[in-house]
């Protein structure tokens, strides 16, 4: 139930802050990403910026139907970039296609403005030296909701809405991107669900919780480079009932489902009570057609006792915190601010991890050689 409420929340915070002031969306170069074992990368992203720091994807932007969506932008980064409003129905200058409307360029920020007249799932993503930019990790996902919680007029109803975005990176490339050409030449190493890999993806906020009887709705896109085959076990009842943006004329019971870069699928799941499984996505190099990894998506029922899964995963409590954090692993610990800055290292005699007099932002901390985890010092 956490991820699911941690949407509601999301959107919640969001159309209350949209009421007084439209947030900024900022792009950036010098973003970290942390890969499961914890090692940092250089990204180039988005953020908001208010919270001053890039996130892999960028942030999720909801907008309800027939809203008049004006995306404010800026641009402190030293290269040009733009927001590609990929598959929403925009008028060309809006499009974020800098050779027919404009560049954003360094110190430059700019408007999007445009209605929101289709429900759907959508991405964005820059669109300057698009290869580049986006295996650097200038993406992030576009939903457009029905206050009714409906797909579309007519169509069937939801409980919640789970985002999950497919992409991946090459490792050598966010480490030296002007050595990246020619760009047929990026093989992506990294593959990715929510910016999450592997253990990452075991977490309890990143797996998927259901109440029994619930209808969740599966907004799956792509920004892979990777051709991504996932699989639904018969106890999902998935169905898909939307492509790209747009309601199929047949819907189909989904058991395998192919998400080519730029796809985007609607998949309505009524789990069965008391599962806990996963769905298995496979990601294929489209070149020479060979699997790479498979990440997978964990699905369970909310009544499931929390600890037999998360083991792995680096967890204290509380979380988000203002004072204090208490990890049940207390030695040989490291701490990373969003700008992946070493902000602590050494042990925790009592567990306990004092951050009252820390910045307000997100941390990423691991034990020894053991398990990753992050935490938020709140306001
Ligand atoms: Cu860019």
């Amino acid at each position: 139930m956490k991820h699911i409420i941690a949407i509601f929340l999301c959107c919640v915070s969001w159309s209350l802050a949209a009421q007084q002031q439209p947030p900024q969306l900022f792009s950036g170069m010098d973003g970290i990403h942390f890969l499961p074992d914890g090692t940092a990368l250089t990204i180039w992203g988005y953020g908001w910026v208010a919270e001053g720091f890039i996130s892999l994807p960028g942030p999720l932007l909801e907008y309800t139907l027939d809203e008049e969506v004006a995306l404010n932008f800026t641009n402190p980064s030293p290269e040009s970039h733009t927001i590609h409003l990929h598959g929403l129905d925009v008028d060309q200058v809006n499009d974020g296609v800098p050779t027919t409307s404009f560049y954003i360029p360094m110190g430059g920020s700019m408007v999007y403005e445009f209605t929101a007249d289709y429900p759907g799932t959508f991405l964005y993503h820059c669109h300057v030296t698009t290869t580049l930019h986006l295996t650097m990790g200038m993406y992030g996902m576009i939903l457009v909701n029905r206050p009714d919680m409906t797909l579309f007029e007519g169509g069937p109803g939801y409980d919640a809405n789970v985002p999950l975005l497919f992409s991946d990176l090459e490792i050598a490339t966010n480490l030296d991107p002007v050595g990246s050409f020619p760009f047929h030449d990026i093989r992506p190493d990294v593959f990715m669900v929510n910016g999450h890999s592997d253990d990452q993806l075991e977490q309890a906020v990143n797996i998927v919780s259901y109440e029994p009887g619930q209808t969740l709705a599966l907004r799956l896109g792509s920004m892979a480079y990777s051709r991504v085959l996932c699989s639904f076990p018969p106890e999902l009842n998935a169905v898909c009932h939307m492509s790209d943006g747009r309601p199929l004329p047949e819907t189909f019971e989904v058991e395998e489902l192919d998400i080519f870069p730029g796809e985007r699928f609607t998949v309505l799941i009524t789990p069965d009570a008391g599962w806990d499984g996963t769905i298995d996505c496979a990601f294929w190099n489209m070149i020479d057609h060979q699997e790479e990894d498979v990440q997978s998506i964990r699905v369970r029922d909310a009544a499931l006792s929390v600890d037999e899964f998360a083991s792995r995963a680096m967890k204290g409590y509380p979380n988000p915190t203002r004072d204090v954090i208490t990890y049940p692993s207390a030695r040989d610990i490291v701490v990373w601010d969003a700008w992946g800055r070493e902000v602590f290292r050494g042990d925790l005699p009592d567990g306990q991890l004092r951050v009252s007099d820390w910045p307000v932002g997100v941390y990423m901390v691991r034990s020894g050689d053991g398990p990753v985890g992050r935490f938020e010092v709140a306001d």
